[in-house]
């Protein structure tokens, strides 16, 4: 399958609708305007929401009825770095290769700008739900599922966790619990979402549970990777993990055991696809892609 072609025409579709969702920078207060869509349109790779539409074309649903709800989802990660890079949190200048939220707008402001995003994912949840006539009891399962995914259940622990370890000892299961809930969570419920729009048994959501999970990992390992190995496209400050002392892969079981288990996750995840038809080739391919990635 040809990713690349199938990459760049999602992230039209996706760049396109959160184009309608995300209002204009002279909307007022201009500020703040300017800040989310600073972050929004920065050059994401817009993983999570393909990942949704994918799910959900893999169980024979349709990408536009998936559309609003993969844009909460990128909302909610955009949120999450804009406050990953804050100060209190990592401290970083760079995301993207471009100075990150706080240090274009002040810490203020790009607080209130992941705010707005956390919070306004849901709104676009409810209107989009009402607007296309969406069955309610099955949205209310969708926000139970985000919700938990980015919550105190899912990426928050993750965070405070990272944070806690930073310069602490931390087990090899410590540091997979860590990266399950900071990253892998989110990418489980992307992969969830998708699949119940489109309405998947519960073998096939269990099926893509698993996938979810393992790409989820497998993208933290090489998160870290990139963190000691990545080029100029990686878009971040180099060695900024090895400089907070923080637990990561790499330091926990070297480069060569960190890459070899971020294969074997990618084919795990693919194996899980193993009931599934062509349609689910696009998921084949991005956890080939989640693996080889360099920024
Ligand atoms: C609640 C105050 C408060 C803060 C929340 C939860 C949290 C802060 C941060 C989430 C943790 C986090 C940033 C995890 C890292 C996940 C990760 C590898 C992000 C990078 O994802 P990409 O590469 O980003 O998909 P792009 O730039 O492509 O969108």
């Amino acid at each position: 399958m040809d990713l690349e072609g199938y990459l760049r025409d999602r992230r039209r579709l996706v760049e396109d609708a959160l184009e309608r969702h995300v209002p204009k920078e002279d909307t007022y207060p201009e500020e703040i305007h300017k800040a989310v869509r600073y972050s929004v349109f920065s050059g994401g790779k817009r993983l999570r929401p393909i990942l949704t539409l994918a799910a959900t074309e893999a169980v024979g649903g349709d990408a536009q009825i998936a559309l609003p709800f993969a844009c909460a989802i990128e909302f909610i990660h955009t949120y999450s770095l804009i406050h990953d890079d804050l100060p209190a949190m990592d401290d970083d200048d760079l995301r993207r290769g471009k100075p990150t939220s706080h240090k274009a707008f002040g810490e203020a402001i790009a607080i209130l700008a992941g705010d707005a995003l956390n919070t306004d994912a849901f709104n676009l949840i409810a209107r989009q739900t009402l607007e296309k006539g969406i069955n309610p009891a099955l949205v209310l399962d969708i926000i139970i599922e985000i919700t938990d995914a980015a919550g105190l259940k899912g990426m928050v622990t993750g965070q405070v966790l990272d944070l806690e370890k930073q310069g602490r000892p931390c087990t090899p299961q410590e540091l997979d619990f860590i990266h399950q809930h900071k990253t892998a969570s989110l990418i489980t419920a992307s992969v969830r979402v998708g699949a119940m729009l489109g309405g998947a048994r519960p073998s096939e959501l269990e099926a893509l549970t698993l996938y979810g999970r393992a790409t989820g990992l497998a993208f933290q390992i090489v998160d870290d990777l990139l963190d000691v190995e990545g080029g100029k496209e990686w878009g971040k400050v180099r060695g900024r993990d090895n400089q907070l002392s923080k637990a990561t892969y790499p330091a926990l079981h070297g480069l060569e055991a960190s890459r070899s288990q971020a294969r074997k996750l990618s084919e795990k995840a693919c194996a899980a696809l193993d009931g599934f038809d062509h349609r689910a080739d696009p998921l084949r391919s991005l956890a080939e892609y989640i693996v080889s990635r360099s920024y």
